[in-house]
């Protein structure tokens, strides 16, 4: 493991995810701060002062303090030495094709259709039913996710044959998706496996997805 000065918090969600994964793939350690999004941490004084969105993840390297899970691994993939297997942008356009498929997924699929139904579903306490949006987010989502998959590349990558901040974002959302029950394409089907069986996915998600009544500390923040 490369010497570093990182700490991350966030766990329980695949946007966590992302973030470990990330870190992981890039054989880096890190300090971990299991915070979360449900444990009313993310509200506490201490928090707020790192994040005052009480969002999880958030990463630390050194003074610089990061969150939103894409921004956070596009940093991680550049601020780094890569793996020969991790895809990093080297000009103004490789960085643009990146950007195109992050900030799609971002929107596209994130936060316009999955968590517009996770907020009418799972938070629908807070933030009220609504089935009507979330029949029509689904569909979008299917949709738009019929449209990409054959923009798949050889190898089961989204760009430049290696695994990019973008295969990240993409196979994250798919953990959501499956996690609805959608019937997904046979090619998208095998994107996921071909991603979710590498090592540091595997370990990214059981740190991720770790019982929290297992964790002491969990509601203890580092000052
Ligand atoms: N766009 C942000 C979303 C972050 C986010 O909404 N995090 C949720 C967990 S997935 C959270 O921390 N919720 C706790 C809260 O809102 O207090 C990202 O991708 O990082």
């Amino acid at each position: 493991m490369e010497e570093t000065d990182l700490t991350l918090w966030g766990m329980g969600t695949v946007r966590n995810l992302r973030v470990h994964w990330m870190l992981m793939e890039m054989g880096l350690d890190y300090t971990f701060h299991p915070v979360h999004p449900r444990s009313g941490e993310t509200y506490s004084d201490e928090f707020l002062k790192i994040n005052p969105r009480h969002k999880v993840p958030v990463l630390r390297h050194r003074n610089v303090v990061v969150t939103e899970s894409a921004a956070i691994i596009g940093y991680v993939s550049e601020a780094f030495a890569a793996p020969a297997g991790i895809y990093v942008p080297q000009n103004a356009q490789e960085r643009a094709k990146l950007n195109e498929w992050c900030f799609f997924i971002m929107t596209e699929f994130d936060a316009h259709t999955l968590y517009v139904i996770r907020r009418h579903t799972t938070f629908s306490s807070l933030y009220g039913e609504a089935p009507t949006a979330c029949k029509a987010a689904k569909e979008y989502f299917m949709d738009q996710l019929q449209a990409i998959s054959p923009m798949i590349g050889e190898g089961g990558f989204l760009l430049g044959g290696k695994l990019s901040c973008a295969d990240i974002l993409l196979t994250t959302c798919i953990d959501w998706a499956i996690e609805y029950g959608f019937e997904l394409p046979p090619n998208i089907v095998a994107y996921h496996k071909g991603h979710s069986n590498r090592p540091a996915y595997k370990s990214a998600f059981n740190k991720t997805f770790m019982d929290p009544a297992s964790i002491p500390e969990l509601m203890q923040i580092p000052r």
